[in-house]
């Protein structure tokens, strides 16, 4: 019998081709709102249901669940899978990157971000990779487009001397403490901010640095989704060497009470995500 996890990350590489290929016909706004409130385009619809019909197609999945619906859809099997279909979706007026990402656990949704077996990204840039974490390790393949996936990188790690930064939110939203701590950053690092959770972390991924959407001053929970972006994307950094945080500590350690629940979201190098810790505490 195949692994099952193997059997979760060949459906959803099997979305990619559609998924790509669809995105042109796809540009505009549909009439409705997903549960957090955002505008969806078609194109947002149109991966979550793609997603939705090769997940619940693999024997061990016993549960979808994604940021463009209301709750999980449920079926037998042992594994639930959680995705956001289309991140950074709005990058598709402008044409610009954007991503699926998905986690793998082994306890119905919402749980810790500690019950996660596997967690990756698509990114869909110039060229369509794939970052999995999984079994303590990190790996990046190329997506060609008929499905087929290379793997480029083996033991995908952060390197260790950071180069590039991006933090998300109005900066006149900010609040004292974290603007004071950007301060130190920009005269550090470069800035590198894409409107695409995906393209962001896959340039710290890349280069070292820090990635992150804060606490607001009108919305201290921030604007990304624990389950659907904060989990995966947290267990990526950590596998591959990095650190996450809400601002005071591991995103894999908290449990959102909500499927939809939001959090403040950091990634990136260790030194960086100390100093953030401290700089909020
Ligand atoms: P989405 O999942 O609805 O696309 O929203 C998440 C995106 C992230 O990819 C990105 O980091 C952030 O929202 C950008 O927000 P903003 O446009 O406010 O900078
Ligand atoms: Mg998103």
């Amino acid at each position: 019998m195949s692994d099952p996890i193997d059997a979760v990350v060949d459906a959803v590489v099997s979305t990619v081709p559609d998924v790509r290929g669809g995105l042109a016909n796809r540009r505009s706004y549909e009439s409705g709102a997903n549960p957090s409130g955002d505008r969806q385009l078609a194109a947002d619809v149109y991966a979550d249901e793609l997603l939705e019909d090769r997940l619940l197609g693999v024997d061990a999945v016993a549960g979808y669940a994604s940021e463009e619906r209301e709750s999980i859809v449920r079926t037998e099997g042992r594994y639930y899978v959680a995705a956001d279909p289309l991140d950074g979706s709005s990058n598709l007026k402008s044409n610009n990157a954007m991503g699926t990402v998905f986690g793998v656990y082994d306890e119905p949704l919402p749980t810790s971000g500690r019950d996660l077996l596997a967690s990756g990204f698509v990114l869909y840039g110039p060229i369509t990779t794939m970052v999995l974490a999984r079994g303590g390790t990190v790996t990046e393949s190329v997506i060609d487009a008929d499905g087929t996936r290379r793997t480029v990188t083996e033991d995908l790690t952060l390197p260790e001397d950071p180069t590039v930064y991006g933090f998300g939110g109005r900066v006149p939203q900010w609040r004292d403490a974290f603007a004071g701590y950007v301060s130190a950053v920009e005269a550090e690092l470069k800035l590198r901010y894409s409107g695409a959770m995906i393209g962001d972390v896959n340039q710290v991924l890349t280069y070292g640095g820090i990635f992150g959407y804060p606490g607001l001053r009108d919305r201290p929970e921030g604007k990304l989704r624990l389950c659907f972006e904060g989990h995966p994307i947290a267990h990526v950094v950590e596998t591959a060497g990095g650190a996450s945080s809400n601002g005071e500590r591991s995103l894999l350690d908290l449990t959102p009470e909500r499927l939809h629940e939001r959090t403040p979201l950091f990634v990136g190098n260790d030194e960086y995500i100390d100093r953030l810790e401290a700089a909020l505490g």
